[in-house]
C-alpha cells in the first residue's frame, strides 16, 4: 500500500486529493495546524467514515517549523509528498507579505530539505500557480512562458517553483510543479471571488442578504473544477519522468461573466445587488489569465471535464442548500 503525505489537507484541494488517494487505496497522512477552533470541516466526512480509519491520519505540523517536518517525514516514510499548504489568498498577501513568504516560499524549501535528507526520498508535488505569470508576457501561458508575478503571493510561488526545479536537477529528486490555473468548487474558501458570489447570490435569492461588495469586475480568469485538477497532481507523480505542467481549461471569463452566469441561473439581475468596494482592489492586479494545458494532455492524458458554466451551477446548487438550511434555522429562531 502506497503512503502519501499532504500539507494543506484541510484546504479545498487537500480534501479532493484525499478522496482521490483513499479511493486509489493509499494510506493518507495529512499535516494540520493547531488553532483555537477546528478547521477540518472539508475532510470531516472522510475522517469520520470508519472505513477510512486505518487509512487516514492527521498529524500536527506547520510549514514554518522545519524540524517538525523532518520528524514527520522520517516517522511516516511516505512514497509521495503533496505540498498544498499555503497562505493562498492573493489580496491578503499584500497585508501579510512576510508571513506569506515564510509559509509559501521558505515553507517549500523546509519541506524540500526534509525530503532530500530521506534515505529514500519520496516523490514531491509543488502547488505552483498561474499567479506566477501575473502581468502576462504572452497568451496563452505555457510551461515556457516567463514569469512576472504581481503580488507577494506570486513572488513566493515563483521562488518555490525554482527551488523545486533546482532540487530536481541538483539532487535528482522526483519533484514536479503543477502550474494550476484558478480552480473552484463548493468547497472553495468563501473569500475567493467565485464562492463569494455564489454564497451571496443564493442568500440574496432567499432574502437573507441585500447586497454583495466586490472589487475589480473586469479581471479575467481561466476557471476550472478542483475535483478535476487533483487528478492532474496525482498523474504528475505517476509519470516516468518528473516535470512541470500547466493545468487549465483554456477558456477565460471575466468576474462580470461569472456574475451573469450565477445571478442569471437564479433569475436575478446582478446589477441591482452588486456594489463596488475599493477595499477589494489590489495594489497590482493580474488582469487576464489563460492557460494552455496541451503538455498535460499529451504526456499525462489529463483533460478537464467541467466548464465554467457547469462549475457555476454546481456551486450555486451547493450554496442554495446552505442558504435554505440557514433560512430554516432563522425562521425557527424567530418563532
Ligand atoms: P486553501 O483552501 O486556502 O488551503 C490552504 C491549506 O494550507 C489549508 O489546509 C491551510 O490550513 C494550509 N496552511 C496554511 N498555512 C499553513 C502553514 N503555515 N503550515 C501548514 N499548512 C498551512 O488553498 P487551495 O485552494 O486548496 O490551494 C492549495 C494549494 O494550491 C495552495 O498552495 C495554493 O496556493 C495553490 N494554488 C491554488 C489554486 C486555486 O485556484 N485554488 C491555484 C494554484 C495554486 P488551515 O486549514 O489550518 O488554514
Ligand atoms: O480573485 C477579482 C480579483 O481571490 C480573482 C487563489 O486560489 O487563484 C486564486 O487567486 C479575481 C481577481 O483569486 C473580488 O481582483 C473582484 O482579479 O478569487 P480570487 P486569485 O487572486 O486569482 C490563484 C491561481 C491562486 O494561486 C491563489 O491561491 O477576482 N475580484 N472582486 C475579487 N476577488 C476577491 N477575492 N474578492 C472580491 O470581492
Amino acid at each position: 500500500m502506497k503512503k502519501a503525505l499532504i500539507t494543506g489537507i484541510t484546504g479545498q484541494d487537500g480534501s479532493y486529493l484525499t478522496e482521490l488517494l483513499l479511493e486509489k487505496g493509499y494510506e493518507v497522512y495529512g499535516i494540520i495546524r493547531r488553532s483555537s477552533t477546528f478547521g477540518t470541516e472539508r475532510i470531516e466526512h472522510l475522517y469520520q467514515d470508519p472505513h477510512n480509519h486505518p487509512k487516514l491520519r492527521l498529524i500536527y505540523g506547520d510549514l514554518t517549523d522545519g524540524g517538525n517536518l523532518s520528524t514527520i517525514l522520517s516517522d511516516i516514510q511516505p512514497d509521495e509528498v503533496y505540498n498544498l499548504g499555503a497562505q493562498s489568498h492573493v489580496r491578503v498577501s499584500f497585508d501579510q507579505p512576510i508571513y506569506t513568504v515564510n509559509v509559501d516560499a521558505l515553507g517549500t524549501l523546509r519541506l524540500l530539505e526534509a525530503v532530500r535528507m530521506m534515505k529514500k526520498p519520496p516523490r514531491f508535488y509543488q502547488a505552483s500557480s498561474s499567479e506566477m505569470y501575473g502581468k502576462v508576457v504572452e497568451t496563452p501561458q505555457t510551461e515556457k512562458t516567463p514569469f512576472y508575478p504581481r503580488s507577494p503571493y506570486g513572488c513566493a510561488k515563483v521562488y518555490s517553483f525554482w527551488q523545486t526545479v533546482n532540487y530536481r536537477e541538483a539532487y535528482n529528486l522526483f519533484a514536479c510543479n503543477g502550474i494550476l490555473f484558478n480552480h473552484e468548487s463548493p468547497r472553495r474558501g468563501e473569500t475567493f471571488v467565485t464562492r463569494k458570489i455564489t454564497r451571496a447570490a443564493t442568500r440574496i435569492k432567499l432574502g437573507l442578504q441585500e447586497k454583495v461588495y466586490l472589487g475589480n469586475l473586469d479581471a479575467k480568469r481561466d476557471w476550472g473544477f478542483a475535483g478535476d485538477y487533483v487528478e492532474a497532481m496525482w498523474r504528475m507523480l505517476q509519470a516516468d519522468q518528473p516535470d512541470d505542467y500547466v493545468v487549465a481549461t483554456s477558456q477565460t471569463h471575466s468576474v462580470r461573466e461569472f456574475l451573469d452566469e450565477v445571478f442569471g441561473y437564479l433569475e436575478l439581475d446582478w446589477e441591482k445587488y452588486v456594489e463596488i468596494d475599493p477595499r477589494y482592489f489590489r495594489p497590482t492586479e493580474v488582469d487576464v489569465l489563460l492557460g494552455d494545458a496541451s503538455k498535460a494532455r499529451k504526456v499525462l492524458g489529463w483533460l478537464p471535464k467541467v466548464t465554467m458554466k457547469q462549475l457555476a451551477r454546481m456551486m450555486v446548487e451547493a450554496d442554495m442548500k446552505l442558504a435554505q438550511d440557514e433560512k430554516v434555522i432563522k425562521e425557527h429562531r424567530a418563532k
